[in-house]
């Protein structure tokens, strides 16, 4: 910086130009990054080139606001946000980005005027595929809704080298390919390799005297260096843009020689190792983790690495940390981020020398708990062997927390061992283990579930003697999806309408879609309305056409059953229903011509390890190859499974669905964010009971909603009673025959062994009870293909669902956040 220029000259906070806001200035940035950034001619262009200059090009108009909002945040020392989350499932960046800067049409037409079509050089953009599923895309999803409402706040993540998984079928089964979306660079992103921290493993405990205080300390035995990469999250046309952090784990000289120089060679050459792996890979667990070591070094990295980022680079000179709560809250995104909570003890504690209870209480006050999930087996746990060797500080201050937990404990119930044993921390069983949920519902100020069943059932039945003892720390948020990505962007046609109707407004606050309300009893927009759903219709089967190679046949009713591959969100049903209505035909219990033509499109992804999951994936594939060449079914039914479903296909299937299934049995599904995506954009929902289903169908009205299936306390009666899958089997000769139809082998080429598993399971486990359901779902199914006959009436509901769901807005959770957890100001 020249000697005239102080910190605090204008030119010295910001960049000096504030390019690409008209066409002329656009078109002249472009070409400027081709030329310089890229090196290349835009006659030699190739269309990576192309995307990569676009992409610098919208970054820098977003530049000058994101230094100010960064300069904003370090200065005033409000309260604000740390959000963390393993997972942030992004999805593309350009066109939100575009959006967010209104830039869309100013880009399109300065590449026009270049002879390069915006739409080609969008196609070009490998996604962030940095989650798994619903609560990577919630946290995406949310840090929108941060930046839009002007919320302080940063995101901490992993910038994994490899996201989820890339799934592709081979004779129907899913193999899986690295995901390699960095491979041509990631143009939004920033890294600090300056910034970066030293995050410690291993090694073993001491205490020494500090002037007459006995004081613990760790004394680690290897480190790594976690480089932060920084990510701009534009808030949309409010000239606001927050920070994703990502940290990317790297190995430095510095430790190698430490630790060789100590004589371990094993132990340093290990360290390199992890140096390199930490963040090679996202577990592609989804809601079953395997409690691997290098997952909880990822775990204890990159909550590390941000809470010293926190304390290091957030904080004004000489802060009391004292007044942490009044400056911060860590939101933790479910058990992922838990040892965090040890961690920030460790800092107070040891490295600060706060005394221990004033440490906790500050700490009980800076941390709050999300949980996702109501599976038993989803509930992270780590064996005490394991978290001792690897982190054993902080094993010694979890014990404390318990010891001083379970005193607290008994103070209020006396000496109750089965009570204690149940709240303990620590589990014994099988393996003496650190219960990560339980850590973080101590710890935290709030916990909240997803949905309010969810948080209902997470009081009641997982956490109830933590309710108990901790009256008014249990609330709920039921989640939302940010409207920009999931409405604005992703379904242009109907924004449009939409628009035309009742303004834009909508696209900040998602409730005034109920000024659509009068229009659903609009001749004239219900017609426009059913345009739109077959335009978007089209658009799907041109994208399958040419990404799959598939043929969707037209004038079908769009049932769509898009979300992870999971037992509990029973696939099995929907595909239970298909075998149905093909059996009937070709059994002629059933006249062809009263088949009500259907296109079911199933996405989803299967963890790896999870065999039962990768079956069912084979038998969809293998029924949807049966069905479809059936010349008997004259094409009435048709299976599609595009592989490798995303953020991306999403943004596609879901503005032309005319169903949405969301069929999980009542109390297994925490909340669900597809199926608020779809009913937005106008897909009827058959659903269960379940996580915000419920909510779903109190706003949209019962006329508008299928439900069928159990409730969550039949489910629970039915399980006590005992639950015997084959008794429904037998009772059922609908059902019989479409299990019969499996298990002789007409979907196998005559091998009856193939799919042996998935009926045996059905027929003697069925832990979801897929079979207790079927006669309900397919009697549901029945009224879906009546109500579809009268299309006016079924778009009439379709406008009703749209009008109103504005309540699953992420600004709307993220405003519940502020006034039921955060308590953060109003925006700067
Ligand atoms: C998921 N949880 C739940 O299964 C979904 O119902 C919910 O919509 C999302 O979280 C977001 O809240 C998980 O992925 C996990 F890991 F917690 F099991």
């Amino acid at each position: 910086m020249p000697d005239s220029l102080s910190p605090t000259h204008p030119l010295a906070l910001a960049p000096v130009f504030a390019p690409a806001s008209t066409k002329d200035g656009f078109v002249e940035q472009f070409l400027h990054n081709l030329n310089f950034d890229q090196g290349v001619a835009l006659s030699s262009s190739s269309a990576t080139d192309q995307y990569l200059a676009v992409a610098h090009t919208v970054r820098d108009y977003l530049m000058a606001r994101w230094l100010e909002d960064l300069r904003r945040q370090r200065e005033t020392q409000s309260k604000g946000v740390c959000y963390l989350s393993a997972e942030y499932l992004l999805g593309r960046q350009l066109d939100n980005n575009l959006l967010a800067s209104d830039l869309t049409e100013i880009a399109r037409e300065a590449l026009a005027e270049c002879g390069i079509s915006l739409d080609d050089i969008r196609a070009e953009e490998v996604e962030p595929g940095l989650g798994n599923g619903g609560l990577g895309r919630l946290a995406a999803c949310f840090i929108d809704s941060l930046a839009t409402l002007g919320v302080p706040s940063i995101g901490y993540g992993i910038r994994y080298e490899y996201g989820i998984f890339r799934q592709t079928f081979v004779d129907g089964q899913q193999v899986e390919q690295p995901d390699a979306w960095l491979t041509v660079g990631s143009p939004w992103e920033f890294a600090h390799p300056e910034n970066a921290q030293t995050i410690s493993f291993g090694g073993h405990t001491e205490t020494y005297d500090d002037e007459g205080v006995t004081r613990s300390r760790w004394v680690p035995g290897w480190n790594v260096q976690a480089v932060p990469y920084n990510y701009m999250v534009p808030g949309y046309q409010n000239g606001r843009v927050n920070t994703l952090r990502l940290w990317s784990a790297v190995a430095t000289d510095a430790f190698d020689l430490r630790i060789f120089n100590s004589g371990d060679y094993e132990e340093a050459v290990r360290a390199q190792t992890f140096a390199e792996t930490i963040s090679k890979v996202l577990y592609p667990e989804d809601s079953t983790p395997q409690g691997k070591e290098l997952r909880l070094q990822q775990q204890y990295f990159f909550v590390a690495a941000s809470i010293h980022d926190f304390l290091d680079n957030m904080l004004s000179e000489g802060y009391d940390l004292s007044n942490l709560p009044n400056r911060v809250i860590f939101q933790l995104n479910d058990t992922h981020p838990v040892i965090a909570v040890p961690e920030f003890m460790r800092v107070l504690v040891d490295e600060k020398h706060m005394e221990w209870d004033a440490a906790w209480a500050i700490t009980q006050q800076c941390f709050a708990y999300t949980c996702h999930t109501l599976l038993p087996e989803a509930l992270e746990v780590w064996p005490v062997e394991l978290l001792g060797r690897l982190l054993p500080r902080h094993l010694e201050i979890i014990y404390r927390i318990n010891e001083e937990f379970l005193t607290a404990v008994r103070a209020q119930y006396g000496d109750d061992e089965m009570l204690i044993r149940n709240m303990s921390i620590i589990a014994e069983h099988p393996v003496r283990s650190v219960r990560m949920a339980y850590l973080a519902t101590v710890a935290g100020a709030k916990v909240n579930g997803v949905a309010e069943l969810h948080s209902q059932l997470l009081r009641e039945k997982v956490l109830p003697d933590f309710d108990a003892f901790f009256p008014g720390k249990f609330t709920n948020v039921t989640n939302g999806v940010t409207p920009r990505r999931f409405l604005r962007l992703s379904n242009p046609e109907l924004s449009r309408l939409i628009t035309a109707a009742i303004g834009d407004g909508w696209v900040t606050d998602l409730e005034r879609l109920r000024e659509l309300e009068p229009f659903a009893e609009d001749a004239d927009f219900r017609r426009a309305f059913a345009e739109v759903k077959a335009a978007n219709k089209r658009v799907l089967s041109t994208v399958l056409r040419e990404r799959d190679g598939f043929a969707v046949s037209d004038g079908h009713m769009l049932d769509v059953m898009v979300k992870r591959l999971h037992e509990y969100k029973r696939q099995l049903l929907k595909v239970l229903h298909i075998v149905s209505t093909y059996e009937g035909v070709v059994s002629g219990r059933v006249a062809v011509s009263d088949v009500v033509p259907r296109t079911v499109i199933f996405g989803a992804k299967a963890a790896p390890g999870y065999a039962m999951a990768k079956r069912i994936i084979h038998l969809i594939n293998a029924v949807g190859e049966v069905v479809n060449n059936d010349a008997r079914l004259e094409g009435r039914l048709q299976v599609l499974f595009p592989p490798n479903y995303n953020v991306t296909l999403a943004e596609r299937v879901i503005p032309a669905a005319d169903l949405s299934e969301q069929i999980s049995l009542a109390g297994k599904e925490a909340s669900g964010t597809g199926n608020m995506k779809f009913a937005l954009n106008g897909a009827l929902t058959i659903g269960t009971d379940d996580g915000a289903n419920v909510e779903i169908r109190q706003l949209v009205g019962d006329d508008n909603f299928f439900l069928f299936g159990m409730s969550e306390p039949e489910v629970d009666a039915l399980e006590t009673a005992g639950y015997r899958p084959s008794e429904f089997y037998q009772a059922d000769p609908q059902l019989r025959a479409a299990i019969d139809l499996i298990a002789s082998g007409a979907f196998s080429h005559g091998d009856r062994s193939v799919f042996e598993p998935v009926v045996s399971n059905l027929l003697y486990e069925d832990r979801f009870m897929v079979l207790a359901d079927f006669a309900s779902y397919v009697a549901e199914q029945g009224r879906v293909d009546a109500a579809y006959a009268d299309q006016d009436a079924w778009t009439r509901s379709a406008i009703l669902n749209v009008a109103r769901t504005g309540f699953f807005s992420s600004d709307r959770s993220i405003g519940d956040y502020i006034d039921r957890i955060w308590h953060t100001p109003p925006a700067l």
